[in-house]
């Protein structure tokens, strides 16, 4: 980190459960750290800690060159920066709650308005992992904002810059939680299915699930260059039209088990529609690529 990154006060509007951590790993690395929240009493521990409480929302955000806002929606960041909004000028705003593609760029518009460089961001992270290297958060928006204090963003986390649109943040948020969202969803159903016939559900999950859902990533990559074009299979290693079988039993045993399929249907109705309308001769890549490896 440069000595000026060292140096450079950071204010943090927004004590949630998220914004409370972000200001107590900024504070543990030496900046000089302002609060501001709603209710007042959630600074309490970090002003114990040595942050500044500030009095009021113009306060906090003239207390420092860097405002980082992390707060329930866009719509509340709003309410609550509207007031003092022509303070942040000549200030960088760097807003790390979540929302839409479109809600960063109309933001990044508001900022420009009142003066302010704009940075968006998503927070991969639980609050405790923030501070450390596990922590992964995206941003985007002003480049020049962000190679000044990058230093102090790392301070967060590993920091992604993702490019000069300013919704690319939010899209890249949301894509990564639809991911974990997607996983959390089948193996919520893999468990109640097994779970009908009592199996051990901590057994099942550390010696079948995780490993299953593990191998499985090896085939993204063949997704990823798949989706730019479906490429016909010369001799299919797990032809779709075979998988759409395993997707009408799914649904079949999910009934027969007494295993409510409506959330996994979803998922896999679309699937199955996608297979019938491309017909046999596709592998699913994860498949494939498993299979290759196997081979090896
Ligand atoms: N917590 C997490 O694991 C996730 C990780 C990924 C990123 N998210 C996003 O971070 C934003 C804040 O989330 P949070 O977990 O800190 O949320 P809360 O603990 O509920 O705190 C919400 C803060 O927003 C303030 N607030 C809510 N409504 C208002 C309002 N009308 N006026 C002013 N402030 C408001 C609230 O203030 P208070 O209730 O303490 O007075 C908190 O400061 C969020 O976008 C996540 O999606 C977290």
């Amino acid at each position: 980190m440069s000595e000026q990154d060292a140096l450079t006060p950071v204010t943090v509007v927004g004590l949630g459960a998220m914004g409370k951590a972000l200001a107590a790993a900024l504070l543990k690395a030496g900046h000089r750290t302002t609060v501001w929240n709603r209710s007042d009493a959630k600074a309490d521990t970090l002003v114990a800690d040595g942050a500044v409480r500030a009095g009021s929302i113009t306060d906090a955000i003239t207390a420092s060159p860097v405002v980082i806002v992390c707060l329930l929606d866009y719509g509340v960041m709003h309410e609550v920066l509207a007031p003092a909004a022509d303070a942040l000028s000549g200030r960088l705003l760097v807003n790390l709650s979540n929302g839409t593609p479109e809600q960063g760029r109309e933001t990044a518009v508001w900022a420009a308005g009142h003066g302010a460089e704009y940075l968006d961001g998503g927070i991969m992270a639980v609050p405790p992992m923030i501070g450390h290297p596990e922590a992964l958060v995206l941003y985007s928006g002003s480049k020049p904002a962000f190679e000044q204090h990058e230093g102090l963003l790392c301070r967060l986390g590993d920091s992604r810059y993702l490019g000069t649109d300013a919704g690319l943040a939010a899209l890249y948020d949301l894509a990564l939680l639809s991911a974990m969202y997607g996983q959390a969803a089948g193996a919520r159903h893999a468990l109640a299915l097994v779970g009908t016939e009592r199996a051990d559900l901590p057994e099942f999950t550390s010696s079948l699930l995780i490993p299953w859902l593990t191998s499985m990533t090896i085939g993204l990559p063949a997704l990823a260059e798949q989706t730019d074009a479906v490429r016909e299979a010369e001799d299919p290693v797990s032809p779709e039209s075979m998988q759409a079988v395993a997707i009408a039993n799914i649904a079949e045993a999910s009934a027969g088990q007494g295993v409510d399929g409506e959330l996994l249907s979803h998922l896999l109705v679309p699937l199955r529609d996608l297979i019938g309308h491309r017909g046999a001769g596709h592998d699913l890549p994860g498949l494939i690529e498993l299979a290759r490896k196997a081979a090896l």
